[in-house]
């Protein structure tokens, strides 16, 4: 079969080709790994196209790779190419295949489930799934399914022995995630389908180069969590203490991108448990900070017309450098804004750890899932087993974990699912104290990089625990005295954990 791992599609716009020769431009990105070419003319006349198919068939010989036409059934008879790709409003698959020779390969473009089985049951001998992401180089797509629509069409063809190559605005920066995010537990991608970032590169062989080692590793965020463990909770419970202890020791640094109205409060939570905050809105200081190795916290409560670009960028340094990202979509349903940033935030980067209130929660699981998957936003209607199955599916789609937050938080990976039952009301009357949670997060999942589930875990329970134990304190009477009762009680448990005292723990979760 024809190894679609790096799938160059040519472009003959002169966006594209900036006045270079288009043979040229493939002999120099075939230099650089190409595992096979698609030839994709959208604008010039037959007999210019059948000359140039012919040109690009010597090269890609040379390179041992298949060359597939676009569309153009008759393109690739008059030269003999390897093959063709058609999409959905192109001749039929059986039209191509009774003019086609035997054993030519023919791919289909496709963008849904139903689409995707038409194609296999056809007989397509692969898929190009897409539009991966919205993109400049076409347009007209369909529609952008992102990583999840492109695992719910994995996830529902996993039968099928089916080659598979995503396409769509997939570049060095996001490839890695495109193919970990898209991932069913029974099928994954064989490859990525490039257009601009290779064709429109100064330099196509280092281009395809830089693509062909990415391809071959995971994301550097993926390489620390562990295999999944059992949901034994009992088991998960003895192991919080000594997480605690950790976070103390290592003193993490969180970089939190919150929202003006809790900032304060939350880094003063931080500094209580035994780390260090930075509050850094700005994106670009992101490249800088990535490298003091702590986490980062997206908190988009009070958004403006730059947050996103900001978030972006920031999202973009810490993934790249491995380093866990929180989100906290705030109000992720409230607004068109807020919707809109909650899809640009999922398309653009990975997250560690989602972090939401029920609504919230909703918001982005409806926001990037399409192929009938979406869930409505709207008022709060789950009971406990749906919130805990929603918390899993998301964390199973986005693969990562998931905490969603209430008078029981459910927290899961994907597999495991845990409910946390501690805390107090007045938590709820106390602004911050929802947001506190991301950062605090970000310092265990610093701290202790094996198993996100547990250090998230971790992370809830020192801080409700201490909640609960502010909460009895006979100088309390309500919220206000509740807000530096609260910070002593971390700082108690802190002081405490770090002299190897646990009882704080003991027989409270
Ligand atoms: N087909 P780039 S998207 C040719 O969704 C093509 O079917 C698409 O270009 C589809 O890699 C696309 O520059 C263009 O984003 C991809
Ligand atoms: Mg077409």
């Amino acid at each position: 079969m024809v190894d679609l791992s790096l799938y160059l599609v040519t472009d003959s716009t002169p966006a594209i080709l900036k006045g270079r020769d288009l043979c040229t431009v493939v002999d120099q990105a075939l230099q650089g790994g190409v595992t096979v070419v698609q030839y994709r003319d959208k604008s010039n006349d037959t007999g210019v196209m059948v000359e140039t198919a012919r040109k690009l068939h010597q090269i890609t010989k040379k390179y041992n790779v298949p060359l597939l036409i676009n569309d153009r059934v008759d393109v690739a008879l008059a030269i003999g190419a390897e093959g063709v790709h058609i999409g959905q409003d192109d001749l039929k698959y059986e039209e191509a295949r009774r003019l086609l020779p035997e054993n030519a390969i023919i791919g289909i473009s496709t963008s849904t489930v139903e689409e995707a089985k038409k194609a296999i049951a056809d007989g397509a001998d692969y898929l190009g799934i897409g539009t991966m992401f919205a993109t400049p180089t076409k347009t007209n797509t369909k529609s952008v399914i992102g990583t999840a629509g492109t695992q719910a069409i994995l996830d529902a063809i996993s039968d099928s022995p089916v080659g598979t190559v995503s396409i769509g605005g997939i570049n060095h920066s996001n490839v890695q995630r495109v193919i970990y995010q898209s991932q069913s537990p029974k099928k994954a991608l064989d490859g990525v389908a490039i257009v601009s970032a290779i064709m429109a590169a100064d330099d196509p062989t280092a281009s395809a180069k830089h693509f062909a080692e990415l391809i071959k590793n995971p994301p550097r965020f993926a390489v620390a969590s562990t295999a999944p463990r059992p949901n034994e909770v009992e088991a998960l419970l003895t192991e919080v203490p000594q997480v605690v202890r950790k976070m103390v020791e290592v003193h993490p640094l969180v970089h939190s991108m919150i929202n003006i109205v809790v900032a304060n409060f939350v880094a003063n939570v931080v500094l209580s448990i035994g780390a260090s905050p930075i509050m850094a809105p700005y994106g670009d200081e992101a490249t800088d900070l990535c490298n003091l190795d702590g986490a980062l916290l997206i908190n988009m409560g009070t958004l403006t017309s730059e947050s996103v670009s900001n978030y972006l960028k920031a999202i973009k340094a810490y993934n790249e450098r491995g380093n866990p990202v929180i989100y906290d979509p705030v109000g992720a349903a409230a607004t068109h804004i807020r919707r809109n940033a909650v899809s640009q935030l999922m398309a653009g980067g990975y997250f560690d750890l989602i972090k939401g209130n029920e609504g919230e929660i909703r918001q982005v699981w409806g926001s990037s899932a399409v192929q009938q998957r979406g869930v409505d936003s709207g008022p709060s209607t789950l009971d406990g087993k749906q919130k805990a199955t929603l918390a899993r599916d998301l964390a199973r789609r986005e693969r990562n974990v998931v905490l969603m937050t209430g008078a029981t938080d459910y927290l899961s990976d994907g597999e495991r699912v845990i409910a946390v039952e501690n805390g107090h009301p007045y938590l709820g009357q106390v602004t911050g104290t929802g947001c506190a949670i991301g950062t605090i997060s970000g310092c265990f999942l610093t701290a202790h990089r094996s198993d996100r589930l547990l250090a998230v875990l971790s992370g809830i329970l020192m801080y409700e625990i201490a909640a609960e134990n502010a909460a009895a304190s006979e100088h309390v009477r309500g919220p206000g005295s509740f807000v530096p009762a609260f910070l002593d009680e971390l700082y108690a448990i802190r002081t405490a954990v770090a002299k190897g005292d646990d009882s704080w723990f003991v027989g409270r979760a």
